[in-house]
This record gives C-alpha cells, structure tokens and sequence, in this order.
C-alpha cells in the first residue's frame, strides 16, 4: 500500500507535468493532490483559474462582445499542452439543473485539453473524496483487511449520510459522490448503508441506488457506526434551501443511540451549525485522519494515471 510506502513509485512521473486548474476555492484536494503527485515524482503547476485566469466562456455560438475573454476551446487545449495530465474543480452554479448534471463544463475541459482528467470535484461528483472516505472507513472496521487495529465495529458496519444544516446552498457533489460509492460496498456486501435528510432533500436515483432513506434522523442513527455529516441543497427544488434545518445538527446527545459511532465530513464544517464542537473536539472525530487520507487517494489514482501514460 502507499500510505507504508509513500516514495516507492517516485520514477514513475519522472519528467512529467500535472496541471491542477482550479475555478472554485480549494485546501485539502489542492493540497494533497500536489503532495501525491510530488511523491509520484511528478512537477505540478497550479492555475487558480477563478482568480488569475482570463473569464472562461463555455458556450459555443456566442459573440463573445461581454465579460468573458477567452473560450475553454483556447484555454483547455493550450492547458493540454503544457501538461500530462490535467485536474479540474469546477462547482456547480446550481441555476439550471439539467446544465449542471449533464457535467457540461467537465466534458467541454475534458474534449478540449486532449490530455487525461482526473476530476478535483465537478458539478455532480467528487470522487476523491469518496476514496478518501472509503479509505477511512475500511481502515476503523475489523472485517477489513486494512483494519488499522483502533475501531471497534462489527462485522458489517452500519454507515449513515445525515443531512446537515448550512446558511448557504451547497453543491449536492459529496453526497451523490459518497452515496455511489456505499452504494457500491454495500451491494458487495461490506455494510449497510442508511441515508437521513428532511424531505424535499431527496438525492438523485442514480447516486442512491440500493440505499435506504430514512426521514426520522434519530431513526437512521441507532446503532449507526459510521455518520457522514454533509448538508446539501434539494435536487428536486433544485439549489434551493428549504428549511432552517433546526434539530438536524450533529450532536453528542444524538452519539448516545448510535455503537460509539465514528463521525466523517470532508471540510470545511461550519462548526456549531452542521456539527457540534464537541464532537469534532472529541474521541468520536475521524475528520483530520479522513482529510489526511485524501493524499493516499489522489496518489492512487495518479499512480494509475501514470501507468496509462505512453512513456
Ligand atoms: C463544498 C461542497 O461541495 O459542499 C466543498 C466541499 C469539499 N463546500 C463548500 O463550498 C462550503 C462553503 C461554505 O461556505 O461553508
């Protein structure tokens, strides 16, 4: 495994270049996608696309006489140039539905750049982050092989995506990322997996196939092992915040029902609006072992890039 043997690979990006363009803020996936390609032996080259970059227009047959200067045909080849390989983070604007999950930015970057994309979070899906929360997982439960020996779970651990409350809309990426990818253990039979959100939050069918849904969150919780916290906008009034969110907060009260339950988010967490200090102070917190099980994932994955790549 890489995390025994973080350097063991360190020829195989040998005089080669990841570009990590970035239109949307970024810590943890910035930070440890650049350490997992450092450790490959990769150059990285950062553009903070949002911020340096020229105003990227995305749509075709626009007179582009307003704010935006340089069209993603232009910027994603000329990116694709300079690079091997490519990553991109791209939220979604969370206006127009059918234009965020048909993953038309992604797929425009991916088309134009002519190089392999590894996905830095995009408008549906971040897929690093499942493999990190994954990782996290398996590494607290005893019916796994990388079972580091600190959890104390039963055989099939009961894992549960509680939705939180949030002062803002936030992209539904995490959770559909996460849902798919329990989804996938539980259907191998490596847990069971409950989702809990008010109604009207309902993630999209094809994130959540062969996942329970729970609306009473105390329900969801009992003999919960594993609570994902995430708050998340609805899909279905989509963008929308559809209520104050009161009583969904994590809290250790709600730890009483559940079998000492470890409790995961990606970060940043709005502390003492989608989980409690307390919880994230204390023995119960896999938060900073999960966020630094990111650089295990994306050198994973790049490592895998990598062997793909003609030399
Ligand atoms: C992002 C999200 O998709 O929910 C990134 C998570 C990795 N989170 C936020 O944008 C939080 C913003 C805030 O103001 O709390």
């Amino acid at each position: 495994m890489l995390k025994q043997s973080p350097y063991k690979f360190q020829d195989l990006g040998k005089n080669k270049t990841l570009g990590l363009v970035f239109l949307n803020p970024s810590l943890r996936t910035r930070l440890s996608t650049q350490k997992a390609a450092l450790n490959l032996g990769m150059h990285v080259m950062v553009m903070n696309m949002d911020k340096e970059g020229w105003a990227l227009e995305t749509q075709d047959g626009v007179v582009m006489n307003g704010t935006t200067v340089e069209h993603i045909r232009e910027a994603a080849a000329v990116m694709g140039q300079y690079c091997d390989i490519l990553g991109l983070r791209s939220f979604p604007k969370l206006q127009d539905r059918e234009e965020d999950y048909s993953e038309d930015l992604f797929n425009k970057f991916v088309k134009f750049c002519n190089v392999p994309v590894v996905s830095l979070e995009s408008a549906t899906r971040h897929p690093l982050q499942s493999l990190a929360d994954l990782i996290t997982i398996s590494e607290n439960s005893n019916n796994s092989p990388y079972f580091s020996g600190q959890g104390h779970v039963k055989a099939k651990p009961k894992v549960v995506l509680t939705w939180a409350p949030h002062v803002k809309p936030l992209p539904q990426a995490v959770p559909n990322s996460f849902s798919e990818w329990m989804c996938r253990a539980q259907s191998e039979g490596l847990l069971d997996f409950v989702i809990t959100h008010p109604e009207g939050y309902e993630l999209a069918e094809e994130f959540t196939q062969g996942a329970k849904v729970v609306y009473k969150q105390d329900e969801a919780l009992a003999d919960a092992d594993f609570i994902y916290v995430k708050n998340w906008s609805s899909y279905s009034e989509y963008g929308k915040i559809l209520n104050d969110g009161e009583g969904w907060m994590l809290t250790d009260k709600m730890l009483e029902q559940t079998n000492a339950a470890k409790v995961m988010h990606c970060l940043p967490v709005r502390r003492d609006l989608e989980l409690s200090s307390k919880i994230l102070d204390g023995p119960n917190s896999l938060v900073i072992p999960e966020a630094g099980n990111r650089l295990w994932a994306a050198q994973a994955v790049l490592k895998r890039m990598l062997e793909k790549l003609p030399s």
